[in-house]
C-alpha cells in the first residue's frame, strides 16, 4: 500500500461518517430556493454539489484546499495533486514517494501513440486527448476492481491508482498529439529517473530548453488543476464518475466539455484575438485604436475573450500569476504588450457596455501569449496544455467523491409548459 493509500485511508472513513451524520441530523435543512432564471439561466448559483479540494469566490477567486492560489505559485504539480486530495502539504518522503510513482506511468503504452497516428491530420488536438483517454481505458484498476465485485466502500482505493496513472500519462498523451499532430518529428520519450511531472513534459514537448520555459509549465500545470465542482469540465467528470464509470471515461468527457469556445477553449480563442490584433496595427495599437476595436467586436455581438467570469467578479488571481511571471522574465514581446493594454483599457469597455457582469480578466486572457513567447505557437494545442492540469483536479475530486461513497446524480428536469405552470 503507497503513503497515499495510507494517509488516505483515515480521512476515508471520517469522510463517510461526516457525510452520513450530515444526512442524519441535516438532511432537511433548506439550503435556497431556485428560481426560473436560474433554471433557464445554467444553474447559475444553485448549490447542488460537494466539493471539498478547492472553492472560487466572487471577490477572491481560487483558494486549493483553503490556502489562496497566490500563495501556492511555487509549488510542483506533484504538491499540488497531494494537497488537492489529501488537504495537507505533502512532506519530503511523501512527495518522493509520488514522484516515484507518477514516474513509472510516463511511458504511455505504444497503442495510445499508434491510435492518436491513426487519427486524421486535421483531428482538433482536444478530440485527440479524449480519444487517447478513451483508448487507455482498457487500463483501468477501479473497472477490474469493479467487474471483481469490490465493495462500494473500497473502490475508492483502485480509483486512487487510476488517478495516479492518468495524471502521470497525461503530459505523454498530450506531447504525442502535440508532435504527431503539428509535424514536429519523432515522439519524444520520458527523462530517465523520477524526474518531476512538469520538467518531464517540458522535456517531451521538445519545444525550448529554457529554463523559464520549465517553470512557465510548472507554473501553467498548478495554475489550472482545480476551480472548485461547478464548472463544465469539473461538473461533468462528476456526473460521469457518479455512475461509477471509470477515471478515464469521466475525464476524457470533462475534455470534451473543456474544448468549448465558452470554457477552456478560451485561451486559443484568446490569442487568436491578440494575433488579430497585432496583425490589424502591424504590432501593437495605440489605445484609440484598441478601444475602437474592442467596440466594434462588442458591437458585432461578439464577446471579449479572456474576460468574464460566471462566478468571479475581480481579477482572477490566476490571470495576476501569469502577468507576474511575464514581468519577472521581462517579456515584452507584441503579444505580452496587447494583453497588457487590454487589460488597462478591456474592464472599462467592459463596464460601459453594461453586459458582462464581470468585466475583468479570467486565466486565459494572458497564458497563450506566455506560451508563444517561449516558441509554441501552435494555439489549438493550448487547451490541452489546461487539460493535462484540469486532470489533477478532476482525480483529486472523483477520489474525494468516491472516498465519501457519493451516489449517482440525478436531478430532475422539467418540460416548458410545466416552468410556464409556476409563473
Ligand atoms: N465580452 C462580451 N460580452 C460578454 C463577456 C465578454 N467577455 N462576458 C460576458 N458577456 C455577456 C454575455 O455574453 C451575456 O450576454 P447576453 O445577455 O447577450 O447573453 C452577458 O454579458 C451576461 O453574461 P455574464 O452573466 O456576465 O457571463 P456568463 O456567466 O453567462 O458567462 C463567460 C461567463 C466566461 C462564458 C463569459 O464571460 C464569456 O463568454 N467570456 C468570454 C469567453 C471566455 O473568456 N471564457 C473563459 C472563461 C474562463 C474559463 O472557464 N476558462 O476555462
Amino acid at each position: 500500500m503507497s503513503i497515499l493509500h495510507e494517509t488516505l485511508i483515515n480521512q476515508a472513513e471520517a469522510l463517510r461518517a461526516k457525510r452520513t451524520a450530515l444526512l442524519k441530523e441535516h438532511g432537511d435543512t433548506v439550503l435556497g430556493s431556485v428560481t426560473i432564471e436560474q433554471v433557464l439561466g445554467g444553474m447559475r448559483g444553485v448549490p447542488a454539489l460537494v466539493c471539498d479540494t478547492s472553492s472560487v469566490s466572487a471577490d477572491e477567486g481560487l483558494r486549493i484546499r483553503d490556502i489562496p492560489i497566490l500563495e501556492l505559485t511555487d509549488i510542483t504539480p506533484e504538491e499540488t495533486f497531494w494537497l488537492l486530495v489529501t488537504g495537507t502539504r505533502a512532506t519530503a518522503e511523501q512527495l518522493a514517494e509520488l514522484r516515484a510513482s507518477f514516474a513509472k506511468y510516463y511511458q504511455i503504452p505504444q497503442y495510445v501513440v499508434d491510435t492518436l497516428k491513426a487519427m486524421p491530420k486535421d483531428a482538433h488536438p482536444m478530440a485527440m486527448l479524449s480519444v487517447g483517454l478513451l483508448a487507455m481505458e482498457r487500463e483501468s484498476e477501479f473497472r477490474a476492481a469493479y467487474d471483481k465485485g469490490a465493495g462500494k466502500d473500497a473502490l475508492w482505493q483502485s480509483l486512487v491508482n487510476d488517478a495516479v496513472r492518468l495524471i502521470a500519462s497525461m503530459p505523454g498523451i498530450a506531447a504525442a498529439i502535440y508532435r504527431i499532430r503539428f509535424n514536429k518529428g519523432d515522439v519524444i520519450a520520458p527523462l530517465e529517473g523520477d524526474h518531476d511531472l512538469s520538467n518531464n513534459f517540458a522535456h517531451m514537448l521538445g519545444v525550448s530548453d529554457d529554463p523559464a520555459w520549465k517553470e512557465l509549465v510548472r507554473l501553467y500545470l498548478v495554475l489550472h488543476s482545480d476551480h472548485e465542482g461547478g464548472n463544465v469540465s469539473a461538473m461533468t467528470s462528476y456526473v460521469v464518475s457518479s455512475a461509477l464509470s471509470d477515471p478515464y471515461y469521466s475525464v476524457s468527457a470533462a475534455m470534451s466539455g473543456l474544448a468549448g469556445p465558452l470554457h477552456g477553449l478560451a485561451n486559443q480563442e484568446c490569442l487568436r484575438f491578440i494575433m488579430d490584433v497585432r496583425e490589424q496595427f502591424n504590432g501593437v495599437p495605440t489605445d484609440e485604436q484598441l478601444t475602437e476595436y474592442t467596440w466594434s467586436r462588442l458591437n458585432n455581438g461578439q464577446v471579449v475573450p479572456g474576460y468574464g467570469h460566471a462566478v468571479l467578479r475581480v481579477t482572477d488571481p490566476r490571470f495576476t500569476a501569469f502577468y507576474d511571471f511575464g514581468v519577472k522574465h521581462g517579456l515584452q514581446d507584441d503579444n505580452v504588450q496587447i494583453v497588457h493594454k487590454l487589460f488597462k483599457l478591456v474592464p472599462g469597455i467592459l463596464k460601459e457596455h453594461g453586459k458582462a457582469k464581470n468585466p475583468w480578466p479570467n486565466v486565459d486572457a494572458g497564458s497563450g501569449a506566455l506560451l508563444y513567447n517561449y516558441g509554441m505557437t501552435e494555439f489549438d494545442f493550448y487547451t490541452v496544455m489546461f487539460g493535462v492540469s484540469r486532470a489533477i483536479g478532476l482525480c483529486s475530486q472523483m477520489v474525494v467523491n468516491r472516498m465519501m461513497a457519493s451516489p449517482i446524480v440525478r436531478p430532475k428536469s422539467m418540460t416548458l409548459a410545466e416552468l410556464s405552470g409556476k409563473a
